[in-house]
C-alpha cells in the first residue's frame, strides 16, 4: 500500500516504519505524502489505541533528503506544504504516539521525534540539530517542542552548536522518555505501546489538547480548559469502567469509548 513506509498493525496499536534505509529514511516527497496518509489511517481507526513511529536500518531519520532539494526549492513552500501538514497531525491525533527512535534522528528527523508524545530510545540513537551544518534554521517544531524540554538555553546551544546528543545525555536532558538497551528494543516498546493501547484513550487525547494549549493559556483559561475537558472526561465509557472496577476491587478494562 506505501512504498517509503512501512504500516502494520498488531492488536491494538500500529507500528509505522520510515522505510528508506539507504538513505537513513530521509524524507522525499513520497515519504511525507505517505506518513501523513498513514497517521490519518490511524487516526480514523478506532480499533488503533497507540502509534509508533520509527526507522527501519541504522537510523531514525536524517531530516530532508538533501539530494532532492536545489537553488529552486522555496524551503518555506516545502514546510508549509509537506513538514508542517505531519507536524501538525501528531499533535492533534487523539491517540499516543511514540517515537521509537532506532539510530540517528538528525534534521528534521530530529523534529519529527520531538513532536511525539513519548521518545523510547536506543542505547544506539542519538540526535542531530543538523540544521546550522548546511546553512539552515530549525524547522518542524523543532524551535518550539525543544525549548520546553530542555529549556532555552540548552535549546539554543543544541541549535547553534549543532553538536550530537546521545542517547544518554538525551535521559539526562529529559529528551528520552526511556533509554532501552538492544536486546530489549523490540519488547519494551511493545510493552510500552500495549500499555498506552489499553488507557482511557479519550483521557489521553483530552490531555494531549490541553497541555499543547496551555502554552498560550493565562491561569483562567487553562481552569476553564481544564473543566471543560474533564466534563468530557467525565462522560466516557472509560470513566464509568475505572469508578466501576475500584469500587469492585479490580482491574478496570478500558475500551477507549
Ligand atoms: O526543504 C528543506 O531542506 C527545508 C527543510 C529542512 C529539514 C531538514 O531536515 S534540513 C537537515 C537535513 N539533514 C541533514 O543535514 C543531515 C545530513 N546527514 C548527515 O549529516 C549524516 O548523514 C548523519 C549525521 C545523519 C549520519 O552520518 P553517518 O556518517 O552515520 O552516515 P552517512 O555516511 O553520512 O550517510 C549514509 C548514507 O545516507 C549516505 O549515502 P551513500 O554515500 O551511502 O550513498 C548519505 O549520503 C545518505 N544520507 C544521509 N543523510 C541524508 C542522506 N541522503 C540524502 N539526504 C540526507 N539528509
Amino acid at each position: 500500500m506505501f512504498d517509503t513506509i512501512l504500516y502494520e498493525v498488531r492488536g491494538s496499536t500500529v507500528w509505522i516504519t520510515l522505510n528508506r534505509p539507504e538513505k537513513l529514511n530521509s524524507f522525499n516527497e513520497a515519504m511525507h505524502s505517505e506518513l501523513l496518509k498513514a497517521l490519518q489511517e490511524a487516526e480514523n481507526d478506532k480499533a488503533i489505541r497507540a502509534i509508533v513511529l520509527t526507522g527501519a536500518g541504522r537510523a531514525f531519520s536524517a531530516g530532508q533528503d538533501l539530494s532532492e532539494v536545489d537553488n529552486s526549492t522555496d524551503y518555506g513552500d516545502l514546510l508549509r506544504n509537506r513538514y508542517n501538514p505531519i507536524i501538525q497531525k501528531m499533535a492533534e491525533i487523539g491517540k499516543p504516539v511514540i517515537a521509537a527512535v532506532n539510530g540517528t534522528a538528525a534534521g528534521a528527523g530530529f523534529s519529527l521525534a520531538l513532536a511525539a508524545d513519548f521518545r523510547l530510545v536506543s542505547e544506539k540513537a542519538s540526535f542531530l540539530n543538523a540544521f546550522i551544518h548546511i546553512g539552515l534554521v530549525p524547522d518542524s517544531g523543532n524551535t518550539y517542542y525543544l525549548p520546553r524540554m530542555v529549556g532555552h538555553a540548552k535549546a539554543l546551544e543544541l541549535m547553534v552548536l549543532g553538536d550530537k546528543v546521545g542517547a544518554e545525555e538525551a535521559g539526562r536532558l529529559g529528551l528520552a522518555t526511556k533509554v532501552i538497551s538492544e536486546e530489549n528494543w523490540k519488547s519494551e516498546i511493545s510493552a510500552f505501546a500495549d500499555r498506552l493501547a489499553s488507557m482511557p484513550t479519550k483521557a489521553i487525547a483530552l490531555i494531549k489538547e490541553a497541555l499543547m494549549k496551555s502554552w498560550d493559556l493565562p491561569l483562567e483559561g487553562v481552569l476553564e480548559k481544564e473543566a471543560h475537558a474533564q466534563s468530557l472526561a467525565g462522560l466516557s465509557g472509560d470513566h464509568r469502567e475505572g469508578v466501576q472496577a475500584f469500587l469492585e476491587k479490580r482491574k478496570p478494562l478500558f475500551k477507549g469509548d
